[in-house]
């Protein structure tokens, strides 16, 4: 009796004990949201990584890459999805055959666009296929003409071209340097013989004599005998169609030859690298770019640059950075990376950049671009001047008139020395 009431009561603990663990209803678990949508843009940047004018390469596609990375930041939605933008860069070794194949490799991984690529060679073979893929394309350096006369629709570029830079190189060395016989020379690339042809042009409307055309390649660096040839003419200019890697030789070996020759190079050659590759030879030197200098570029832009890369620009980073950014700009503005849904938004934009005011003409060339004129004194280029529609500009003055009208830059009254002949060469060819 005594045992079963026992058991009685360890049955009724028990029971007790296991409604007291008995589980409440299990509330609704709070909703989570479903990751929202993303779209991942892929933007192509092409230029040399390799070879003797990869640091030029490694410039352009850090002002890319730079502008892609804001864009990051400040998670743009594209078509109500979070846009993700990646850069795919490539190296085509400023080798016109490599650049079409790197171009083709672009169009198979479904770029939505591309920055690049940097040399004429390559851009204008690589154009084609951009175009037949419908794939909107931006250079940030390429000057040759024809680049955008081509009827391609997909083409831009937000540098000026080599019949506004020719002339305004020549024009200026003709004032201030007075040369009665000038050795042209070209590295026989599509813009080192074309800018040579616009200088060529230029001086002779000027009734400046020219020496029949001397040539090397992209990877010259031994000019004694073509030096040695000027040198006989009694030449006192020369001017360079080519890039820093070459030219640094052919400035530095003139001078070990004795030459007192001024000498005059385009936007290729035209880098604070030419310190390093000539030396103290390099003083004196005149040269110019298809666009602001880049220390003229927009002080947030050139502080990130900085802060990212931990360099300053050397050439024409602005322009590339301002190229990733107007393709970024258009897809926003067209809710879409579709490349036939913003090539049209592109192709009408009207884009405050670092380098300034963008909107381009209806063959891609950027309207109003301006030139600068630069000299090399101290182991350091200075600019000098600014050629725009035309007139030049002491670079101060017009640096004061921009910063005092930042979103319309309008140049001063044409000033001395190379208003005259910039009016005399000949007019960029108009935009059919
Ligand atoms: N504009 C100078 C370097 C790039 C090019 O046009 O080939």
């Amino acid at each position: 009796m005594k045992s079963s009431k026992l058991a009685s009561t360890l049955l009724a603990v028990a029971v007790g004990l296991i409604g007291c663990g008995k589980e409440e209803p299990k509330k609704p678990a709070a909703a989570v949201a479903p990751p929202a949508p993303s779209i991942e843009i892929k933007i192509g940047h092409v230029g040399p990584l390799t070879g003797g004018i990869a640091h030029l390469g490694k410039d352009n596609e850090n002002g890319a890459r730079l502008a892609i990375e804001e864009a990051n930041a400040a998670k743009i939605k594209i078509d109500g999805k979070d846009a993700k933008f990646v850069l795919v860069a490539e190296d085509d070794q400023a080798d016109p055959k490599v650049g079409t194949t790197v171009a083709q490799k672009l169009v198979d991984a479904k770029v939505a666009g591309v920055v690049g690529h940097l040399n004429s060679g390559t851009s204008i073979p690589a154009s084609a296929i951009y175009n037949q893929a419908g794939i909107p394309v931006i250079s940030g350096s390429a000057t040759n003409p024809k680049l955008t006369e081509q009827g391609f629709k997909v083409q831009f570029r937000t540098v000026g071209r080599d019949d506004q830079q020719g002339p305004a190189i020549a024009s200026y060395l003709a004032v201030t340097k007075k040369p009665k016989l000038v050795a042209v020379i070209d590295d026989a690339t599509a813009y080192g013989e074309g800018i040579a042809n616009e200088v060529e042009k230029t001086l002779k409307a000027a009734n400046i004599k020219v020496l029949p055309r001397e040539k090397g390649t992209d990877k010259t660096t031994d000019w004694k005998a073509v030096l040695t040839k000027v040198k006989g003419k009694n030449a006192d200019a020369v001017f360079y169609g080519g890039m820093d890697a070459t030219g640094g030789p052919l400035l530095k070996q003139g001078r070990e030859l004795g030459m007192k020759a001024v000498f005059s190079f385009g936007d290729g050659a035209c880098t604070d690298d030419m310190t390093k590759l000539a030396g103290a030879a390099a003083d004196g030197l005149l040269c110019s770019q298809a666009g602001l200098p880049p220390q003229a570029a927009d002080k947030k832009f050139l502080e990130a640059y900085k802060k990212r890369f931990n360099v300053d620009p050397i050439l024409y980073a602005p322009f590339t950075y301002d190229g990733a950014n107007l393709l970024i700009e258009a897809m926003k503005k067209a809710n879409s990376a579709d490349p036939a849904k913003y090539l049209p938004e592109l192709a009408k934009n009207s884009f405050k950049g670092a380098t300034g005011n963008i909107a381009f003409d209806e063959k891609g060339d950027r309207k109003d671009a301006e030139m600068t004129i630069f000299t090399m004194k101290d182991g350091k280029l200075a600019p000098v001047a600014i050629i725009k529609g035309g007139k030049t500009t002491d670079y101060a003055e017009f640096m004061k008139a921009t910063a005092q009208a930042p979103s319309t830059p309008a140049p001063a009254p044409a000033a001395a020395p190379a208003a005259e002949p910039a009016k005399d060469a000949p007019k960029a060819e108009a935009k059919k």
